[in-house]
């Protein structure tokens, strides 16, 4: 779903004025054109892969996620630095992951992770630009997670993140509890999963605008879908809560990630076996 709608008429009067690099107004207009192709082109390219192996990017201005998180989750980029926000759909299992498990040997422990370590590296290499990954599985030495891929979501516009405080009198409802956060994708609901994050360090955004993300939820149904991600997850209806595609994960799929992480190869290989 590669969002064009948040490119910017060039140039506001106030940017002319206020921006301290160009004395003129002449160069900075020439710069925005030249940084909205160079999006375009990062889209189109970006778009062979939603379509072949099932993921999805959508764009953020670094600035939006540090203007949200504490201190401790900063991206150490400048705040007008390009990044997308990537997730996996549910086709990505069938179209990415089974092929990618049946030509690869397992060098790691999570061919999951394995997978996406290697789509990365090829649309690394489809680019000029330097670009940084950064996984939601990976962790700081103090096993703090390196970015808050629900968070990149909200910003980026994929996916609102439902928080506790999103939620008409929490306290009197969840009072004492811990309730964790969960973001809904306006087509899949929560039939998807968070990738982390591609940053183009690079290129600027600063001429996207920031538009908050559709609030698609009732107050009831931000409390079904809460109430299910927290107390109940491994039925797996918090998915269905506002599942506009009715797209869901395979049998398989599904019985994959309800699989201990040390039960996975052999799943993978008995799926194979049988079906050789
Ligand atoms: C650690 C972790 C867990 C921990 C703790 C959960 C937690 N949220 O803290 C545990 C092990 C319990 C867990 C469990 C599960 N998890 Co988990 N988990 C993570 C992980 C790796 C990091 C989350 C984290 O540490 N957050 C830290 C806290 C502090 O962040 P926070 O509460 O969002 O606070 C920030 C925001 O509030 C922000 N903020 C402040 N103001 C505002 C305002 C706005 C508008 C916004 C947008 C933000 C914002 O600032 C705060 C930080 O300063 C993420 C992947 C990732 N890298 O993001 C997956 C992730 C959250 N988990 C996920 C899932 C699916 C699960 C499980 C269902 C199990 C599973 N994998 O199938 C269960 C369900 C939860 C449960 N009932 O137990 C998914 C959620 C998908 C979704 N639709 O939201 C994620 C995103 C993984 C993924 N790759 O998709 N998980």
């Amino acid at each position: 779903m590669v969002c064009f709608q948040k490119v910017k008429k060039f140039c506001t009067c106030e940017k002319i004025r206020f921006n301290p690099v160009f004395k003129s107004s002449k160069p900075f207009l020439i710069a925005s054109r030249m940084q909205v192709a160079s999006l375009e082109k990062i889209e189109e390219k970006l778009k062979k892969y939603e379509e072949s192996i099932g993921l999805e990017f959508h764009p953020f201005c670094i600035g939006w996620y540090n203007d949200r998180v504490s201190g401790n989750f900063i991206l150490d980029y400048p705040k007008d630095t390009l990044a997308f926000c990537v997730i996996s759909t549910p086709r990505f299992f069938e179209k990415s992951f089974l092929p990618f498990v049946k030509n690869h040997e397992f060098s790691m422990n999570d061919p999951f992770d394995q997978c996406m370590i290697s789509n990365y590296q090829n649309i690394k290499e489809d680019f000029d630009a330097t670009i940084d990954v950064i996984h939601d599985f990976e962790l700081h030495s103090n096993r703090r997670p390196k970015i808050l891929t629900q968070t990149a979501g909200h910003v980026s516009g994929a996916a609102f993140y439902y928080q506790r405080k999103d939620v008409v009198d929490e306290n009197s409802r969840w009072n004492g509890k811990k309730v964790f956060g969960v973001s809904n994708h306006p087509k899949y609901g929560g039939w998807f999963g968070f990738r982390g994050a591609l940053i183009f360090k690079n290129h600027s955004a600063s001429f996207l605008e920031y538009k908050e993300p559709e609030d698609l939820l009732s107050n009831e149904k931000k409390i079904e879908l809460l109430e299910k991600f927290n107390f109940s997850w491994q039925d797996w209806t918090f998915r269905d809560v506002a599942n506009e595609s009715g797209e869901r994960y395979s049998d398989l799929q599904k019985q994959y990630f309800r699989c201990k992480p040390s039960e996975r190869k052999e799943l993978l290989n008995d799926f194979f076996l049988e079906k050789s």
